[in-house]
């Protein structure tokens, strides 16, 4: 692979212990590869040039580990990271794969089941900054239903808001310096998952008691399974202030839940993703929340990391010369062409300029009678993408 495109530390490329971890298993059928330690899978990063890992509680440390292997797992971790140079930005909480959380976790109707999803998150928030995180994810993959007749969607939003409610306050009281980023998902493993999209998370949000303390972990799959256009999804996030991490890994929307080495599927989506991150200077990590073909062994699994990198960093230049690129260029800008006549309404209200724009005069049929040439500036996208420009 060219060494132009070689991840930098200050690219911030990261990758969860579940994702090259990822041994294969399917819902019909058994592992394909052999487990790597967690150690081993921190090398594994440093080779491939990854600027860190991030981890569920469990990927670390089994559920069932004494509090001796816990923090012997926890020292050679560390040390791992530190002969490597890497870092662990993001921790989370698996308050999935256990059958106690069968039917959710802090939105499951037994209390019990609640107080020990909180009880479960405080413990792998201590682990999290313990290892150096500054971001805490929530993905609520069991927080939702089969069927509406067992649970009120009011109660279990009410619950919910509750846990984070008190978790703020938890990080807050051990004086951790941690964000929140709640990562939407619509469906699977539920049937429906409450907060499916950016869209809902961002206004629940608002209903914290500190919403400054939380935001968006927006994964490009889950946008892409509610068939919904992604870039969009995550400008709003930006706009809002509430990018806080991002989850990059391609899906075909319609199909199974797939975590797609990124750009695998939708290049012109990926670019335009790319393009908006470095446009707007998203500086948090890009996480590659994915994995390899179930068809792939050890080398594999290294291709595929080096391609979720190598194909965000070509994308990244392809951005640059999007930006570059006269014709393109020119075009947008008579597509958006000023008329001093018109300016921005902006902040610019005053009684007068809204009883001349309202006494004014279009010409409808001017309006709309100059093409806007959208196939051509598409075209030469297209073009420059496929490396014919
Ligand atoms: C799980 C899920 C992801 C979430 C992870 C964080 S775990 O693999 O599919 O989208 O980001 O809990
Ligand atoms: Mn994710
Ligand atoms: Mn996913």
């Amino acid at each position: 692979m060219s060494d132009s495109y070689r991840p930098q530390p200050e690219d911030k490329f990261t990758f969860g212990l579940w994702t090259v971890g990822n041994v294969g298993r399917d819902p019909f059928g058994e592992p394909v590869r052999a487990p790597f330690s967690p150690v081993e899978i921190v090398r594994m990063l440093a080779d491939v040039g990854a600027y860190g890992v991030n981890f569920h509680d469990n990927d670390l440390v089994p559920i069932d580990a004494t509090a001796r292997e816990r923090d012997e797992i926890v020292r050679s971790f560390k040390e791992a990271l530190d002969e490597r140079g890497l870092k662990a930005p993001m921790a989370t909480t698996n308050l999935f794969t256990d059958p106690a959380f069968r039917d959710g976790a802090f939105t499951a109707n037994d209390p019990a089941v609640r107080a020990y999803a909180i009880h479960k998150t405080m413990r792998a928030m201590d682990l999290g900054v313990e290892c150096g995180a500054t971001t805490y994810v929530f993905w609520g993959g069991r927080e939702g239903t089969e069927s509406d007749a067992t649970k009120s969607p009011v109660d279990a939003l009410a619950w919910m808001r509750e846990a984070l409610n008190f978790l703020c306050e938890y990080a807050v009281d051990q004086g951790y310096d941690l964000r929140f980023a709640l990562e939407p998902k619509p469906n699977e493993p539920r049937g429906d998952i409450y907060f499916p999209t950016v869209g809902s998370m961002l206004g629940f949000i608002g209903t914290l008691d500190r919403p400054d303390m939380v935001g968006l972990n927006p994964e490009v799959a889950h946008e892409h399974m509610a068939g919904l256009n992604f870039t969009h999804a995550v400008a709003q996030a930006w706009d809002a202030g509430k990018l806080f991490h991002i989850d990059l890994n391609d899906q075909n929307p319609g199909r199974y839940d797939q975590d797609f080495r990124f750009a695998a599927h939708n290049l012109k989506p990926a670019f335009f993703l790319v393009k908006l991150l470095e446009e707007v200077g998203y500086d948090g990590p890009r996480h590659f929340d994915a994995h390899a073909y179930r068809t792939e062994d050890a080398e594999g699994v290294r291709d595929f990391a080096r391609g979720c990198m190598r194909s965000y960093l070509i994308l990244k230049e392809k951005a640059q010369a999007f930006a570059q690129d006269e014709a393109i260029q020119g075009l947008l800008a008579e597509a958006q062409q000023a008329s001093a006549e018109f300016p921005s309404y902006a902040g610019g209200y005053s009684r007068q300029a809204a009883e001349a724009l309202r006494e004014h005069s279009f010409d409808r049929g001017q309006l709309a009678s100059r093409g806007l040439a959208y196939e051509k500036i598409d075209q030469l996208l297209t073009d420059l993408l496929l490396g014919v420009r």
